[in-house]
């Protein structure tokens, strides 16, 4: 059995009193409910930095057992953004064409989704995002991971919450099935493609479905 890891003394970096915290939550639900998802982006490059970090604060989620099984990459590259265009949208054609039940058609039809998928290219950058099933230790014996969806899950949607509040917007894809991602962007055979985020500025003209956001009564239970 590995040793315990020694135990450090914790206290909270941002701890603040209460009417302080009162007015941050506020803020946040505020900053955060601005957030949307968005199809058109500019070509605004990404400014030096910001991806780097919101990676880092996306790799502080907790993880089952603290295995950190994820893997994020970063895609500028013209010509691999072009190859995951083409892949992708010859999936979303079969999904679009008859692989997708009727009554999942019905349930996008409000978003105004279809099989072409430009923003793959012009977008500055995608971020694939990979559950790594497990890992392996120095002498290469495979470490088992474990909550693997749920560690990635909330790795990501720390990752899209801080690319908003860096400024910047996201589209949350997932081409169906996106194996291809692993083939293309080599990953080795742990690592199993989770989504894939388009990541840029807002075109100036960017528009989105007017959709409307679940009440707190319609999503919470106080008790
Ligand atoms: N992957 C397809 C279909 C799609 C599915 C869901 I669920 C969405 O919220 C949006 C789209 C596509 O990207 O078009």
């Amino acid at each position: 059995m590995p040793d315990e890891a020694p135990r450090l003394r914790y206290s909270h970096p941002l701890a603040c009193g209460d009417e302080e915290s009162v007015e941050r939550a506020r803020r946040l639900a505020e900053d955060l409910g601005g957030r949307r998802s968005v199809r058109s982006f500019s070509d605004r490059p990404i400014a030096a930095g910001i991806l780097e970090q919101c990676i880092t604060a996306a790799g502080s989620a907790p993880s089952g057992a603290n295995r950190q099984p994820w893997h994020f990459v970063v895609v500028t590259d013209p010509d691999l953004k072009r190859r995951i265009r083409v892949a992708a949208e010859a999936e979303e054609q079969a999904f679009y064409a008859g692989r997708a039940p009727e009554e999942w058609l019905e349930a996008l039809a409000p978003l105004g989704t279809d099989a072409d998928k430009p923003f793959l290219e012009h977008a500055p950058a995608l971020i694939a995002v990979f559950a790594r099933r497990w890992d392996h230790s120095e002498t290469g014996e495979r470490i088992k991971h474990y909550y693997v969806q749920e560690s990635v899950g909330i790795a990501t949607g720390m990752l899209v919450a801080a690319l908003h509040l860096s400024g910047l917007s996201t589209l949350t894809h997932t081409p169906s099935p996106m194996r291809f991602l692993a083939e293309i962007l080599d990953r080795p055979a742990s690592d199993q493609p989770f989504l894939l985020l388009v990541v840029g500025h807002a075109a100036a003209d960017a528009t989105v479905p007017g959709i409307r956001r679940k009440s707190l009564p319609e999503i919470a239970t106080f008790r």
